[in-house]
């Protein structure tokens, strides 16, 4: 398993850590604070998703005014190095010409019908034809009805009620699901959402990530009861943490044996790793996946697939109901299928491996020479800096990380130009927008922002 990534992890002693100073706000005549305000009247916290409120790393967010390649313009004319990327979805950089045309395009034969289009079916053969485990997979709208349509499809098809994560991996705001969960709700020091009945969340098994003796101890108790494990297969809402060697396979092995399904959780890797994922990387096939983000070009757009016999207990054929006014809309298809020909054309992967080796190898100069122990993760175009002098397996060690400091080497890269994910619980994520020179700036920006942030 350890020659799919590259993982990076360096023991150096940390020389030391000087508390930080609160941090920089926008100024409060800036057109992102008067809208912050404006949006604060209407809009709880002033964001749609909470991540985006800057409360992992303090202050206040900048509002976007347009997007282009690697790079964001804000409201106020700051232009930043963009690491972000939507997310996720923004693989090929932002406002990519064959996105955009393929959406002006499709819109001018309008933008949603509620009734089958061709680009349904070009998408379904297009995940298909990357992921050999999807037999049949149908479109949904968001990341979170993937995964929480794969769930209950589990729980339909199995008769089981149980269904095992395990802590920090983020699913989506789905009820079953927001136990433990990674990303915002770790991010706002909530990993279980107020709302979700306990007699629910009661029947969500929560086990340490790469904890293989938990994986058996759970299903010796939960014996023939548990629908599946679903899991991100490579978290990233924790941070970017691996699994051991074996970790995968010891999922496929104890799920296969009790009859329960597994789910890989491929909404952040699916179509960014690899054209297959991860299970393309290893070889692993679960029953079934959820996918999003790149395969919706930026718009909103999700999925789920796997084994046809699964897929056919979905309504209509089957007794398992799942739906969607908008799902499967032509300007998602659209979007995400010239995303997908795209990424073929130009052998995006290599090149994203490419620029992803290239910043692994800045940060760790970079740290060499300032003597730091920290942990960085990195899988293709997504990467992660742990603040941590301990390697970092599970959310518990993820959690040692200085969060503190972070926010300080945060808002120093902000200052700087670069713009990473306002949180020490996300994953960065590099486009084909990006080149070799915003990489070496980036690295030259993260090394001026941590040494002033260690000197406070
Ligand atoms: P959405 O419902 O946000 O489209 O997808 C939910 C989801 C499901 N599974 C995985 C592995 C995910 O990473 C996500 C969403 N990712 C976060 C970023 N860590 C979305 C950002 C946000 O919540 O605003």
């Amino acid at each position: 398993m350890a020659d799919f990534f590259t993982l990076i992890s360096r023991s150096f002693s940390i020389r030391s850590f000087l508390a930080c100073q609160s941090v920089t706000m926008s100024p409060p005549d800036s057109h992102s604070a008067r809208l912050f305000a404006a949006a604060r009247r209407s809009i709880p916290g002033g964001v749609n998703s909470p991540v985006r409120a800057f409360r992992g790393v303090g202050g206040e967010p900048f509002f976007v005014r347009r997007a282009w390649g690697c790079r964001l313009e804000d409201v106020d004319g700051r232009e930043l190095i963009d690491y972000v990327g939507t997310w996720g979805p923004a693989i090929l950089g932002h406002a990519p010409e064959e996105v955009v045309a393929a959406v002006r395009e499709t819109a001018g034969r309008g933008v949603s019908f509620g009734i089958p289009n061709p680009l349904e079916v070009e998408m379904a053969e297009a995940v298909k034809a990357r992921v050999p485990s999807v037999e049949k997979v149908r479109m949904t709208n968001s990341g979170t009805e993937a995964t929480m349509s794969a769930l209950r499809l589990a729980r339909g098809a199995t008769g089981r009620d149980f269904v095992v994560k395990f802590e920090g991996c983020y699913h989506g705001h789905v009820d079953s699901l927001l136990v433990a969960a990674g990303s915002g709700a770790l991010t706002q020091g909530r990993p279980d959402s107020a709302g979700v009945p306990e007699a629910l969340a009661s029947l969500t098994l929560v086990l340490p990530f790469n904890d293989f003796d938990a994986v058996e101890r759970v299903f010796e108790s939960h014996a023939g009861r548990i629908a599946a494990v679903i899991v991100e297969p490579v978290p990233a809402n924790a941070g970017l943490i691996p699994p051991l060697e074996g970790f995968l396979q010891h999922l496929r092995d104890v799920t296969a044996r009790d009859g329960a399904l597994l789910i890989f959780d491929e909404v952040m890797t699916g179509f960014r790793v690899a054209a297959g994922g991860v299970q393309e990387l290893t070889g692993i096939r679960p029953d079934l996946s959820c996918f999003g983000k790149v395969i919706g070009g930026g718009l909103p757009v999700g999925a789920f697939g796997g084994r046809a016999d699964l897929m056919d207990c979905l309504a209509p054929d089957g007794p398992v109901y799942q739906a969607g006014t908008l799902s499967g809309n032509p300007l998602a298809m659209a979007a995400g299928l010239a995303q997908l020909k795209a990424l073929d054309k130009v052998d995006g992967f290599r090149r994203l491996e490419e620029l992803g080796a290239r910043l692994d190898r800045g940060v760790w100069a970079m740290l060499n020479r300032i003597g730091l122990e920290f942990v960085f993760h990195r899988l293709g175009s997504m990467f992660c800096l742990f603040f941590t002098e301990e390697s970092v397996e599970n959310l518990e060690d993820a959690r040692r990380g200085d969060t503190a400091l972070f926010a300080r080497f945060f808002h120093g890269c902000l200052e700087r130009g670069v713009y990473l994910a306002p949180s020490a619980y996300e994953t960065g994520f590099l486009s084909l927008a990006h080149d070799e020179n915003a990489v070496d700036r980036t690295v030259e920006v993260m090394e001026e922002s941590l040494v002033a942030a260690l000197r406070g």
